[in-house]
């Protein structure tokens, strides 16, 4: 016969159903894209024009009107601090019926000209800026009705793109 050792062993069983707890699951924070550039939204004529950009790739101004038959001056300012070769800008205003995409695709292989493609296709365009710089150019407005002006460094026109509608 084999003595057997029993052993007993206590089982405590913390039972810790807490029914009062409080779902957490399903409440998730949405990381908003926010707009931190203040877009103009400007109903004003002017043929001074002043439009601004900066290293969150965007101008100040989505709508620029003007009045026909007079000559516009326009300043383009970048008001940050990359350098052009990372974030370059432009103000380019094409002429009408342009294609804005295929006109960006070509930009975009115009390194050695600035990002300015052959063709003629703009009305006016300034000098690609870097950081803190700035370029006033001088043109005649064009006939009246709506032009999209762009920056044409390589990735950025779908964010700065705008209207140049002439009165
Ligand atoms: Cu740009």
């Amino acid at each position: 016969m084999k003595n057997l050792l029993t052993i007993l062993a206590g089982i405590i069983i913390i039972s810790c159903n807490n029914t009062n707890k409080s779902s957490s699951e399903g409440f998730q924070y949405e990381r908003v894209k926010e707009d931190t550039t203040s877009v103009q939204a400007s109903n004003s004529v002017s043929n001074k024009v002043v439009i601004n950009s900066n290293d969150q790739m965007k101008f100040d101004k989505k709508i620029i009107r003007v009045n026909s038959n007079e000559e516009v001056t326009l300043t383009l300012n970048h008001t940050g601090r990359f350098p052009v070769s990372s974030m370059g800008h432009n103000f380019v205003l094409l002429k009408k019926d342009v294609d804005v995409n295929s006109y960006a695709l070509n930009a975009a292989g115009a390194r050695n000209n600035d990002y300015i493609p052959e063709g003629g296709n703009e009305i006016a365009y300034t000098k690609m800026l870097g950081g803190g710089e700035s370029d006033t150019i001088t043109f005649d407005a064009p006939e009246p009705g709506t032009y999209i002006f762009i920056c044409s460094f390589p990735g950025h026109y779908q964010l700065m793109m705008g209207e140049f509608i002439v009165i």
